[in-house]
């Protein structure tokens, strides 16, 4: 089924749900500012002096260009200075508090789930703000951008990277695993603001699918779980996600 709005069975659906799990992916950042991957009208990278994303978030680069890599990170963590969590994100802040159970899995690394108030949430990809050390593996809070020192260190002495999942990497341990039992025991399953073209990711809405899971999309555009979702609705999250209310049926 394909709308442009929240139709009033969706929306009884959702009212009557218990258990709700969420993806999302770079879209719905986008009406706050920051630029999607792969298409969607607004703003997209691309790539970054004469590379593309693909090159400078490999390990690859990482391995032989660490200060590159910073210099790319640090791009972005300026891009995201002013930028603020927008109605789609505080939606889901919301829905957090009011389900049973409520699993926010994210493939974005801006934070801007946590800033707008969920406290929980499945960072597949890890995080912009943070660094790792390669010596000793602790993660650390970034100071703002420009960093001073480039590429950072760890107080071990160790080089710091960035706490982010590129490429041919592996996601963070035990996050993929969370998601999957979230995707196989919810009711109803979002993918928001995602093309769904990156691994393993993108198999989420298909397992929820498989586990028996009404699946709902919310992009402007189709992508490939169109076809596989329940239920697409064409429009941005910032506007779609809070015609989404709760209904009377519980206090
Ligand atoms: C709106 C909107 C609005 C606009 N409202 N919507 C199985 C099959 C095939 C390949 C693989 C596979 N398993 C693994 C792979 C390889 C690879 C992969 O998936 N490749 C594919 C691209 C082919 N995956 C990996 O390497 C992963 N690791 C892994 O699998 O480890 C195990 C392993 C290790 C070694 C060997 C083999 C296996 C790791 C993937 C890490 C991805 N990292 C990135 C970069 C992070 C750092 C950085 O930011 O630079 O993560 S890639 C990039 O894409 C970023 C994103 O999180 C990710 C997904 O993009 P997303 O969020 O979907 O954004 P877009 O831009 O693509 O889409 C935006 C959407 O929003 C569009 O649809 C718009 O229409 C929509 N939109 N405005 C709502 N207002
Ligand atoms: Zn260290």
């Amino acid at each position: 089924m394909m709308t442009d709005h929240v139709t009033d069975d969706l929306r009884r659906r959702f009212a009557q749900a218990s258990r709700v799990a969420v993806l999302t992916g770079a879209g719905i950042s986008a009406e706050s500012g920051v630029p999607t991957f792969r298409g969607g009208g607004g703003a997209t990278i691309w790539e970054w002096r004469g590379k593309p994303v693909s090159e400078l978030s490999s390990a690859e680069l990482l391995a032989t260009d660490p200060k590159l890599v910073w210099e790319w990170f640090d791009h972005r963590r300026g891009l995201l200075k002013d930028v603020k969590p927008n109605a789609g994100h505080l939606a889901l802040a919301a829905w957090e508090k009011r389900f049973d159970a409520f699993t926010l899995v994210t493939q974005n690394i801006d934070g801007l789930h946590a800033t707008a108030g969920n406290r929980e949430v499945i960072e597949l990809h890890g995080s912009l703000l943070r660094g790792r050390c390669t010596r000793c593996g602790t993660t650390r809070e970034l100071p703002p951008p420009p960093l001073p020192e480039m590429p950072p260190r760890c107080s071990c002495g160790g080089l710091l990277r960035p706490d982010v999942v590129l490429f041919g990497e592996d996601l963070p341990p035990g996050a993929y695993e969370r998601a999957t039992d979230a995707a196989a025991l919810c009711e109803i399953f979002f993918v928001i603001g995602t093309s769904a073209v990156v691994y393993p990711a993108a198999y989420l809405p298909r397992s929820a699918k498989l586990a028996g899971a009404f699946v709902i999309e919310v992009n402007p555009e189709e992508t490939d779980i169109t076809p596989r979702a329940d239920a697409t609705i064409l429009g941005k999250a910032g506007e779609i996600l809070p015609q989404f209310d709760f209904g009377p049926h519980k206090a």
